[in-house]
C-alpha cells in the first residue's frame, strides 16, 4: 500500500512538472556524455568540472531568468538564436552559451579513434583540401579570434562547408553574424576551456582538441543537413545518366549531334551500370531486368549511330532508350517495388 501511495505520489508530481514546463519554458544542463576525466590529458578533470557544472549552468539560469516576460519563453532554443536581433544582450549572450556549450560537449569524444564519413571527408578535401588543412585553417581562426568566442565548421544554405570565428557566445546561426550557417563543429576559445592546463597557450590548447573531436557525431550532423542523394550508393547510375541527359535533351531541340558523336560512351557508361552492384534497397528483378535491357538497346543505338542511320531512326531509339532508363528511376522510386 506504501508502494502504491509513492508511486501515486511520484505520477500526479509528473503531471503537475510537465504541466508547469510547458507553460513555463525552462532550459536545463544536459549531462556529459562521458566522465569529467574521460577528455584527459587533453583538458583536465576541473576544467571540465567548472566549465560544465560553472560556465554552462551559469548561462542556463541566467537565460531562464532573461526570457522571462518575453516572447522567447514559447520558442526554441534554435528559433531564439535564429531571431537573436529581436532579444536583449542577456538573451544573446547566454542562450549562445547555452547552444554552444551543449553542441561542444557532444562533438568531443575520450575514444581518440574516431574519423569523418567517407562523405564528410570528401566535402572536407573539396573544400579544403585536406582534413589537416581543415585542422590549420580552423586553429588559425581560433588563435586570431581576439578575446573570447568559438571557431566553427559550418554548412551553409548551398550545403557548402566554411570556417568561420565569432566572438563572445554569438554563434553562426545568428541573425546578427556576417555569415550565417549551421554549426556542426564548434571549438570553445574562451580562456575558461583551457586556462588551468595551458593558461595562455592556446595554440597548444588548439593543437591537441583534434585528438579527442567526435567525428562520428560531426558526421552524423553533416548527414542531418546535407541529406544523402537518393542514388549517392549508385554512381554508375548517375554516371549513365549524365551522358543520357546531355545527348537526350539536345535532340529533344532538333540537335543530334550530341548523340551522334557520343553514342560509343552512352554504351559504355550503360555496360558499366549493367555490371554494377545495384544497392540493396533497389535490387528487384524488375531492376535487374531493366537494366539489362538498358545495355542492350544502347549497344544496339552505338550500330545505328556508327551505320549512319537517319535522324528519324535514331531519334526513336534515343527516346526509346531514354524511355527505359526512366523506368529504373521510377522502379528505384516506387515503394512497392522494394
Ligand atoms: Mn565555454
Amino acid at each position: 500500500m506504501q508502494n502504491f501511495k509513492s508511486l501515486l505520489i511520484a505520477f500526479v508530481a509528473t503531471l503537475v512538472f510537465t504541466e508547469t514546463a510547458k507553460t513555463q519554458q525552462a532550459f536545463t544542463l544536459p549531462q556529459l556524455p562521458y566522465s569529467f576525466e574521460a577528455l584527459e590529458p587533453v583538458i583536465d578533470k576541473e576544467t571540465m568540472q567548472i566549465h560544465h557544472g560553472k560556465h554552462h549552468n551559469g548561462y542556463i539560469t541566467n537565460l531562464n531568468a532573461a526570457i522571462q516576460g518575453t516572447d522567447a519563453m514559447n520558442m526554441s532554443l534554435v528559433e531564439i538564436l535564429k531571431n537573436i536581433s529581436k532579444f536583449s544582450t542577456g538573451i544573446r549572450n547566454n542562450a549562445g552559451g547555452h547552444y554552444n556549450h551543449t553542441l561542444f560537449w557532444t562533438i568531443l569524444t575520450p575514444q581518440k579513434t574516431t574519423m569523418p564519413s567517407a562523405r564528410l571527408k570528401t566535402a572536407i578535401e573539396k573544400q579544403f583540401g585536406s582534413l589537416d588543412s581543415l585542422r590549420m585553417v580552423m586553429n588559425k581562426a581560433g588563435l586570431t579570434q581576439f578575446g573570447s568566442g568559438w571557431v566553427w565548421l559550418c554548412v551553409d544554405e548551398k550545403k557548402q562547408l566554411f570556417v568561420v570565428s565569432t566572438a563572445n557566445q554569438d554563434n553562426p546561426l545568428m541573425d546578427v553574424v556576417d555569415k550565417r550557417g549551421t554549426p556542426i563543429l564548434g571549438i570553445d576559445v574562451w580562456e575558461h576551456a583551457y586556462y588551468l592546463n595551458y593558461q595562455n597557450k592556446r595554440a597548444d590548447y588548439l593543437n591537441n582538441i583534434w585528438q579527442i573531436i567526435n567525428w562520428d557525431e560531426v558526421s552524423r550532423r553533416y548527414d542531418e543537413l546535407v541529406p544523402k542523394g537518393k542514388f549517392e550508393d549508385w554512381p554508375e547510375l548517375l554516371k549513365f545518366h549524365e551522358v543520357m541527359s546531355q545527348t537526350f535533351h539536345p535532340m529533344e531541340k532538333g540537335d543530334l549531334a550530341p548523340i551522334r558523336s557520343r553514342s560509343g560512351e552512352l554504351a559504355s557508361r550503360a555496360e558499366a551500370l549493367h555490371n554494377s552492384q545495384i544497392p540493396t534497397e533497389f535490387d528487384s528483378k524488375k531492376v535487374k531486368d531493366a537494366v539489362k535491357k538498358l545495355a542492350a538497346n544502347s549497344k544496339k543505338l552505338d550500330k545505328l549511330v556508327k551505320s549512319k542511320a537517319s535522324d528519324k531512326a535514331i531519334t526513336k531509339a534515343l527516346t526509346d532508350l531514354h524511355d527505359v532508363f526512366h523506368t529504373i528511376v521510377g522502379l528505384c522510386s516506387d515503394e512497392e517495388n522494394h
